[in-house]
């Protein structure tokens, strides 16, 4: 049998890594697209590469761009793939507040371009489609926990974005036929995921702390609750979505909920270091209870116009229908993020130590 094709948008990103590994472990031959950038940006999928010179090779990148419809289309029909995720997407919540224009052209009309390229191109009989949902599309929550049936209310204009996406995917499946489906992924994370994400942002600066090569950490909204998964775990249950007989839409969480704070304090259990909080909002810090030291501090610049206070995900449907259960636990995901952080951090004092400058971006 022909090894299957698939094409990921966002191959570069957090899932886009790991789900590019998933499907060349599964003899997939996998394309991505990459933006062109000033700077080498395939640094998460580099372990995965072959040089094209490499006639055996199954992993192709393309440039290209979601705001650019004729580079997809062409790229659709150089590689007619049987399966296209589309991962792609100015994905920052905060940062989508200030590129909202932005924002809507790559996540909302990105997945329209998408979508006709596959019937521009007389494949939507052929190809299968994969759209990259999220819970921030519930917003404002009006039930606890949420499920497929959960009415939205979006918050952000990434979110709102988003919805235009999930629905032009239901709209394309019922106009034309096609397999396409919405992954309503909840929040999930790993030590690939991006340095400004809250998680991350965690367990990197506390690894830096430990080792004495930042002082504090700045937060926004620290009583925010989330239910964190893996994001290996997601991307199984991504592949999985395209694999049945019919097209649906699933809700992909964990189950379990957690706030930031319990994450600092997760992450702080790891490193070893005894946090004791103080005051309330704005006025809240984590006090090192050895030293006395301020490691942890509020600063309002990370608060968000519109908050998503609290997601909660219900997965029956995934378990029921496709047999999906996290694997990896909160305080797995935890530990393996920091001892990542913790490498990355003692490589950056070892430098320090020689002489090297070493800089480092917080934001
Ligand atoms: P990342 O931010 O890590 O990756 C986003 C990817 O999209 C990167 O490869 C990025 O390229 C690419 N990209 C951004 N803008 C464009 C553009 N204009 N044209 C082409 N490519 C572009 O996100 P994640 O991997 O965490 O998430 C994957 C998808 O899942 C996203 O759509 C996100 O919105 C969604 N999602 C994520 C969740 C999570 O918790 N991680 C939960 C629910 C949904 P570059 O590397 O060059 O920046
Ligand atoms: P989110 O993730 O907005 O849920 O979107 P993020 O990690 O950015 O924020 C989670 C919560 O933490 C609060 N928070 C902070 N967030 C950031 N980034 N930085 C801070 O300093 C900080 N302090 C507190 C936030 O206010 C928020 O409540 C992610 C993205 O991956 C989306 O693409 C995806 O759709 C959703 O998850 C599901």
């Amino acid at each position: 049998m022909k090894n299957k094709v698939a094409l990921i948008t966002g191959i570069t990103g957090q899932d886009g890594a790991y789900l590019a590994e998933l499907l060349l472990q599964k003899g997939y031959a996998v394309h991505g697209i990459k933006r062109r950038s000033s700077l080498f940006n395939t640094q998460r999928i580099d372990h995965l590469y072959s040089d094209p010179h490499d006639t055996g090779r199954r992993l192709m990148l393309h440039y290209g761009d979601l705001s650019d419809s004729t580079n997809l289309i062409r790229i659709m029909q150089e590689v007619r793939p049987d399966e296209v995720y589309n991962l792609a997407a100015q994905s920052h919540v905060k940062v989508s507040f200030e590129s909202p224009e932005y924002t809507a052209d790559v996540d909302a009309l990105g997945t329209l371009r998408l979508l006709e390229a596959i019937r521009i191109l007389g494949l939507e009989k052929h190809t299968r489609f994969y759209q990259a949902s999220t819970s921030e599309l519930f917003g404002k929550v009006v039930e606890t926990p949420q499920t497929e049936k959960t009415p939205f209310y979006p918050r952000s204009p990434y979110a709102v974005a988003k919805l235009y996406a999930y629905w032009i995917t239901v709209n394309y499946r019922e106009a034309y036929g096609m397999y396409a489906c919405n992954g309503i992924l909840f929040n999930h994370e790993s030590p690939l995921r991006g340095e400004t994400f809250v998680t991350r942002k965690i367990t990197r600066a506390m690894a830096r702390i430990k080792l004495g090569l930042q002082d504090c950490l700045y937060l926004g909204n620290m009583s925010a609750l989330r239910d964190w998964g893996h994001a290996k775990d997601y991307v199984e249950m991504q592949w999985l979505m395209l694999q049945q007989d019919a097209p649906d839409d699933f809700v992909i969480a964990t189950g379990r909920q957690s706030s930031v704070r319990d994450f600092v304090m997760m992450t702080a259990d790891e490193l070893g270091i005894s946090l004791r909080f103080e005051g309330e909002g704005a006025d809240e810090k984590g006090y090192d209870a050895e030293t006395g030291k301020c490691l942890i501090a509020v600063d309002p610049r990370y608060f968000r116009p519109t908050e998503v206070e609290t997601l909660l995900g219900d997965p029956t449907k995934a378990r029921e229908r496709l047999g999906w259960q996290p694997k990896i636990t909160i305080e797995q995901m935890v530990s393996e993020m920091v001892r990542s952080d913790l490498r990355e951090a003692e490589r950056d004092a070892l430098c320090k130590s020689q002489g090297f400058a070493v800089f480092d971006y917080n934001e």
